[in-house]
């Protein structure tokens, strides 16, 4: 069954995107951690970290540079930002579509686990 993201990616349920290209699709998270706090998704469905596959390590990479150049859009490269990605149950994961969270705008202080 498709995920609430996989919808998203598919504009079938609405969302605030910020970017998409062929690869991956980055909106606004609904309930934003901080002023910026944009998710940023692979179009395709990789249910979590754990499915990541051989071919999939440009696509990572690709995640991560969307995510650098989103901070420096939002004006927030140069005071600093986190990206988290949570895996399964124990990493507080709520929807199984691998997804990048890009958070900042303030300051986050040290990371709590
Ligand atoms: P995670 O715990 O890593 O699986 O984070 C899931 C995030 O997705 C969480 O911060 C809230 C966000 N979220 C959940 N449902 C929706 C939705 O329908 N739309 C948007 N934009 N974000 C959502």
């Amino acid at each position: 069954m498709a995920t609430i993201f996989e919808k998203i990616v598919k504009g079938e349920l609405p969302a605030d995107i910020v970017y998409q290209d062929d690869q991956v699709t980055a909106f606004r998270d609904i309930r934003p951690a901080a002023p910026t706090h944009i998710l940023i998704v692979p179009n395709k469905p990789i249910p979590t970290v754990n499915d990541v596959q051989p071919e999939d390590e440009p696509l990572l990479g690709h995640m991560i540079y969307v995510a650098k150049r989103l901070a420096e859009k939002e004006g927030i490269a140069k005071d600093g930002y986190r990206l988290i990605i949570n895996c399964n149950q124990h990493g507080g994961q709520e929807v199984y579509h691998l997804h990048l969270h890009l958070i900042g705008g303030r300051p986050l202080g040290p990371m709590v686990v």
